[in-house]
């Protein structure tokens, strides 16, 4: 049983009222909230047992090393990692995927070369890209969306050309909520010899990963957006890319042996964790994953679907919303951006705050996307474990309420 209230009272930050509103948090999209059994895992860490990981004799090094090794093996076993060699803890998903761009992009993209990303990426997904395509001569192309917010397989299938080295996008959308095919995407990448990058920020808190079925070759994700601290989030990559990858960082901790002229690099996965990891913050995102599974993904991601298909109708019947993105909640996760008439998302967002109802407004890092729709800004409500159809119906009365202050 999903026994959201249960939940709730896991999260300290719920239980407020400001101005005698209960708190709406309707912006886990953006970062979700912590569960006391994240938030005492940080705290036993700092009061019984931190220290520097690595390199103490000493019996609290081993054990907050055992510790953060332990983390490790948790998260790479939430995403079924054939090996936790495979899982690289980074700061989030940004600095993942800007591993693979300047680490194995750099090296292994030339002119002549393409990168696809699709139009609905994070620019977390489409800036590095930039980036590494001007240095290397690589060229960038955009696989569009259909005017339905789903990802435009027919194009997708077209743009495969032999000269297709990298594919990079999202399995889940912020903006959009899009799921995108992935198993399908990345066979048929595979199929023309290109390597595949999934950004799992969005889906991997929301949907079961696998990555051995998905059979991508890397997957970022953050543990901020997965009930963990900030801070911390994961590359995981195939080893047999990972090993022959340079590294991305250099300093302590990454090295075998340094001479004043050279060095050698550590093994897996160490070789890409330069200097002092946050080691509070993976302690954190071990019991996060633990307190996941121990809800069941598949229930998580059932909640979603519920929460999202009384979302969906509830505000499309506000008069004025227009929802971006597909109307079919299985074929999209919980983050539920709209417009509203004229008013612009800033301004409603401030209105819901006075209400104490926090979404998100503005072109939530992706701003292309917003672009191609011809909108400057939405707003968003996204949704997680710890949300109630009560929730969308203050939401929505919001809304009404605005209409009338703003006589929309
Ligand atoms: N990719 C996607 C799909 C995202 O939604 C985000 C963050 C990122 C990458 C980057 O994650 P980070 O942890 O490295 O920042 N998305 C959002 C959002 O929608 N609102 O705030 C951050």
């Amino acid at each position: 049983m999903f026994d959201v209230d249960a939940i709730r009272r896991d999260f300290p930050v719920l239980h407020q009222q400001i101005n005698g509103k209960p708190l709406v948090y309707l912006d886990s999209a953006a970062s979700s909230q912590k569960p006391q059994a994240v938030i005492d895992a940080v705290d036993t860490c700092y009061r019984e047992y931190y220290a520097n990981v690595h390199r103490g004799i000493y019996d609290l090094s081993e054990k907050s090393s055992d510790e953060f090794e332990r983390a490790r093996k948790k998260v790479a076993r939430f995403i079924n990692a054939k090996s936790w060699r495979e899982l690289i803890f980074t700061r989030n998903a940004t600095e993942s995927i800007n591993l693979v761009a300047y680490s194995w992009g750099l090296e292994n993209l030339h002119p002549g070369d393409t990168i696809l990303v699709t139009d609905m990426e994070h620019h977390a997904n489409l800036v590095p890209w930039q980036q590494v395509a001007r240095r290397t001569g690589a060229t960038l192309a955009i696989v569009p969306t259909t005017a339905d917010g789903l990802l435009d397989m027919a194009a997708y299938k077209k743009m495969l050309s032999p000269s297709v080295k990298l594919v990079a996008f999202t399995l889940m959308s912020n903006v959009l909520g899009t799921i995108t095919p992935a198993q399908e995407m990345i066979a048929l990448a595979h199929e023309i010899g290109a390597v595949v990058l999934v950004d799992g920020a969005q889906s991997v808190p929301h949907l079961p990963t696998d990555v051995q079925s998905l059979d991508c070759d890397f997957l970022a994700f953050s543990g901020h957006k997965m009930l963990a601290p900030s801070g911390i989030g994961a590359l995981w990559g195939r080893k047999s890319l990972l090993a022959n990858m340079p590294p991305f960082l250099t300093g302590g901790d990454m090295i075998n042996e340094v001479h004043f002229d050279r060095a050698e690099w550590n093994q897996l996965p160490w070789k890409f964790e330069a200097g002092t990891p946050a080691i509070a913050q993976a302690i954190g995102m071990g019991a996060a994953v633990d307190y996941l599974k121990n809800l069941g993904m598949d229930a998580v991601r059932q909640h979603e679907i519920e929460l999202t298909t009384y979302a969906l109708d509830r505000l499309s019947r506000v008069e004025g919303v227009q929802i971006l993105g597909t109307m079919n909640p299985e074929l999209r996760g919980g983050a539920v951006a709209f417009t509203f008439g004229d008013i612009h998302p800033h301004d409603l967002a401030s209105m819901l705050n006075a209400e104490n109802i926090a979404i998100r407004a503005g072109h939530h890092c992706a701003q292309p996307l917003h672009d191609k729709l011809g909108i400057s800004a939405s707003a968003r409500a996204s949704f997680y474990i710890y949300n109630k159809p009560e929730e969308v119906d203050r939401l929505a009365d919001a809304l009404d309420a605005a209409r009338q202050i703003f006589s929309l």
